[in-house]
């Protein structure tokens, strides 16, 4: 390798959702370009392959004193930054959705002191649309932003939220670099799908901002004028009540729930429709891996979803909550083959122009390469 290594920690929720396959990614990548990856989280995230070179997994584990009646995933954090910080010699620790991590990463820097690392922080989504909205966690989560080295957020979109949410000063420097895709794993399917049914899809972490029984709405709508399933792939809080719900409206035979585990790229690249009804959403990434797997998109025309997805392009952009409206794009693209055709070429001609992983990691690259070089520079001051 002729460029120097770095030594690069990684802290990332290891729940199913779009950071941790963000901060999976980007690791795997750096990995592969010769350079020391460290995560640290409660588990693997699901997409960290640990058998990669140059990938090591530090899990954060809580610890229960019997003196205290809480446990705190941030003190253990921080203690396992501390450790990985000096064990590893890391020159940076890239913080993937600000609470609590940046929290952590603020105190094992005070901790550290000189021989600390640099910290990049990527917003995501909820740690600044609902988490830094909320009058109590903001000032600490502004706090905590501003202690970082370096900002990035996926979308244009979510870096205007953050300076309006947490009150981030205009001269603070958000970099914008959009999520991405691995184009070569997400691709359509080689052969022409033959099924007489129709396929609807969503994958998410089932929370309520998810408004997945808009998805069952629409299906329903759907399923009651020609043959289709719907496939939901991912799990969380609001799975009972949508089991609840697609059992009442009769569907039960129509609606497969993949959980968590599933093959999302072979899933999508089997769908006609991918649904994302969200009520806010910072990028998609559901979206964008399906448009890689040539599957046009119906969402909710909302936070960073027409950075991804071109209405009328790529799929169709719809106000929040009209199921109707959502319901009639899906049909046109079930109806009008020629239509979802191109459609589905655009989709996939769109991921691998604007949306390509590589370019990406070489962007975080050499924002990790700035601020690092930032703390070579300030420190010989
Ligand atoms: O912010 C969240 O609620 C969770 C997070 C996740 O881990 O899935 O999702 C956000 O980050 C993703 C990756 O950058 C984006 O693709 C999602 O749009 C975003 N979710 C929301 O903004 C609700």
């Amino acid at each position: 390798m002729s460029v120097a290594q770095l030594r690069i920690g990684v802290a990332c929720f290891s729940t199913f959702g779009g950071s941790g396959v963000i901060a999976s990614e980007i690791g795997m990548s750096m990995a592969r370009r010769g350079h020391r990856v460290a995560f640290l989280s409660d588990k693997p995230p699901a997409r960290l392959d640990l058998s990669c070179p140059n990938i090591s997994f530090h899990a954060v584990a809580t610890l229960n004193y019997p003196v205290s009646a809480q446990s705190s995933y941030v003190l253990a954090l921080a203690a396992e930054m501390i450790d990985v910080a000096q064990k590893e010699r890391l020159d940076l620790l890239h913080i993937h959705y600000a609470v609590p991590h940046a929290i952590g990463a603020y105190l094992a820097r005070q901790v550290l002191g000189a021989a600390a690392p640099k910290v990049l922080i990527t917003l995501h989504g909820t740690d600044v649309t609902r988490i830094g909205a909320d009058p109590k966690l903001s000032s600490l989560t502004r706090f905590a932003v501003l202690a970082g080295d370096s900002i990035t957020a996926p979308s244009g979109w979510l870096a205007e939220q953050a300076y309006r949410n947490l009150g981030l000063p205009r001269e603070t420097s958000i970099e914008v670099i959009p999520n991405f895709v691995d184009t070569h794993r997400f691709c359509p399917s080689r052969s022409e799908v033959t099924s007489a049914e129709r396929i609807l899809t969503h994958v998410s972490n089932f929370r309520p901002l998810k408004r997945i029984e808009d998805v069952v709405r629409i299906f329903a709508r759907i399923r009651s004028e020609m043959p289709a399933r719907l496939h939901l792939v991912g799990d969380g809080p609001e799975r009972p009540r949508v089991e609840e719900l697609v059992h009442s409206l009769g569907l039960a035979d129509n609606v497969k729930f993949f959980g968590e585990g599933a093959d999302v790229a072979e899933i999508l690249r089997c769908s006609d429709v991918f649904l994302l009804p969200s009520e806010t959403e910072s990028f998609g990434l559901g979206a964008l891996e399906a448009m890689a797997c040539g599957v046009p998109v119906v969402a909710s025309n909302v936070g960073g979803l027409p950075e991804v997805v071109q209405d009328g392009e790529t799929g169709f952009l719809v106000p929040v909550g009209n199921v109707e409206e959502m319901a009639r794009q899906v049909r046109r693209l079930l109806t009008d083959r020629d239509l979802h055709a191109r459609m589905s070429r655009a989709a996939r001609s769109r991921a691998e122009t604007h949306f390509q992983l590589e370019p990406a990691v070489d962007r975080y690259q050499a924002a990790y390469r700035r601020a690092i070089s930032a703390r070579a520079s300030s420190s010989t001051r």
